[in-house]
């Protein structure tokens, strides 16, 4: 029966929109597998995302990222919205369930039917975890979500590109993760729109809310793109529940101003444009290597080989062939 649901991909996204959670739980590891048959669920459940609040956190290892989410399912809670976590670990190959330290910390939410977590994982694969990631949130967004809080590890490339998919973006620092100067560099100041300065036990983190109001002030005409938004800081303790209310009010405020501006929108066009050009890339490189494992690909290769076509050629006739199949 089970097995049957799972190979009628309407019928699994109607137990979505009903709340089956494991209908969500098997569908977010079709995605992680990127199963065959993802386009077809996805076509079902496309048209009821875009509800959910997406909020993005990141900020280095160890900066207390997982604790100051922790802190805002308590409040979401209380307010009886529905909360989704997607810790998102781009180095780890581990995947399906919350990574342990996440699962000990998050065990007061387990039982709650209104709290659904999970963690991805590259399980082995390169890139297209961003692509992955934005449809779990889809997933989760069709599934009523009312926030859906999405955990990056680190501050690479990977993670700059993940959170793409956050409408409200909070990066999480602490006095040993390095100067402002060094947040400048790894692009955080373009992508933040609220920062917390964790660990305000430590007497260092006074100067880092300095630098911080420095840098934030000279930023401000350079990005245009956020409006007249003007990135917060605030001072946290989330291991001792402090500050967190101000964080919240936060970022519910940039939520408003994204609401009252256009900036929603040009988000939306952004990430629609991106969608496309995920799926894109991911169909056309599935195409080629199948292609190139057929024996006119084979045929191919060689000709290239003995210089019998050139490269641009061969593309235009592979494209050829794509388009007529
Ligand atoms: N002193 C102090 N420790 C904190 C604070 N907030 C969190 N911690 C501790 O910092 C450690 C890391 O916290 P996490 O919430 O796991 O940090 P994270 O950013 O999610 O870590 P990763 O996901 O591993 O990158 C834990 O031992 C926390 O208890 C704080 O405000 N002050
Ligand atoms: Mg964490």
């Amino acid at each position: 029966m089970q097995r049957l649901m799972e190979k009628n991909p309407k019928k699994m996204v109607s137990q979505i929109f009903a709340g089956n959670r494991l209908a969500l739980a098997r569908l977010i590891t079709k995605i992680e597998n990127r199963d065959p048959l993802l386009p077809e669920y996805i076509k079902h459940l496309y048209s009821k995302t875009g509800q959910a609040q997406i909020w993005g956190i990141t900020g280095p290892p160890g900066a207390g990222k997982s604790t100051i989410v922790d802190r805002m399912v308590s409040r979401l809670r209380a307010r009886n919205l529905k909360v989704a976590v997607v810790a998102v670990d781009p180095s780890s190959p581990f995947s399906g369930g919350a990574i342990l330290g996440d699962r000990i910390r998050m065990q007061q939410h387990a039982t709650d039917e209104g709290v659904f977590i999970r963690s991805l994982g590259t399980r082995g694969r390169h890139g297209g975890l961003s692509h992955a990631t934005k449809e779990v949130v889809w997933a989760l967004d069709a599934a009523k979500f009312d926030v859906i809080l999405v955990e990056t590890v680190g501050v690479g490339q990977t993670e700059l590109e993940i959170l793409k998919l956050a409408q409200t973006i909070v990066v999480v620092l602490v006095p040993e993760s390095g100067d402002a100067i060094q947040v400048m560099k790894a692009g955080l100041m373009e992508i933040a729109d609220v920062f917390a300065v964790n660990k305000c036990d430590r007497p260092e983190s006074d100067q880092l809310v300095r630098e911080l109001i420095n840098m934030v002030s000279l930023n401000e005409k350079d990005h245009p793109e956020k409006g007249a938004w003007k990135n917060v800081i605030c001072k946290t303790e989330a291991v001792r529940d402090k500050g967190m209310d101000d964080l919240l009010a936060a970022i519910e405020s940039h939520q408003s101003h994204l609401k009252n501006t256009k900036l929603k929108e040009e988000k939306v066009r952004i990430s629609v444009t991106d969608e496309l050009n995920n799926i894109m890339t991911e169909k056309v490189g599935l195409e080629l290597s199948n292609y190139l494992k057929s024996k006119a690909g084979k045929t191919l290769v060689q000709n290239l080989m003995k210089k019998k076509i050139d490269p641009y050629s061969a593309t235009r006739k592979i494209f050829k062939i794509f388009s007529s199949s």
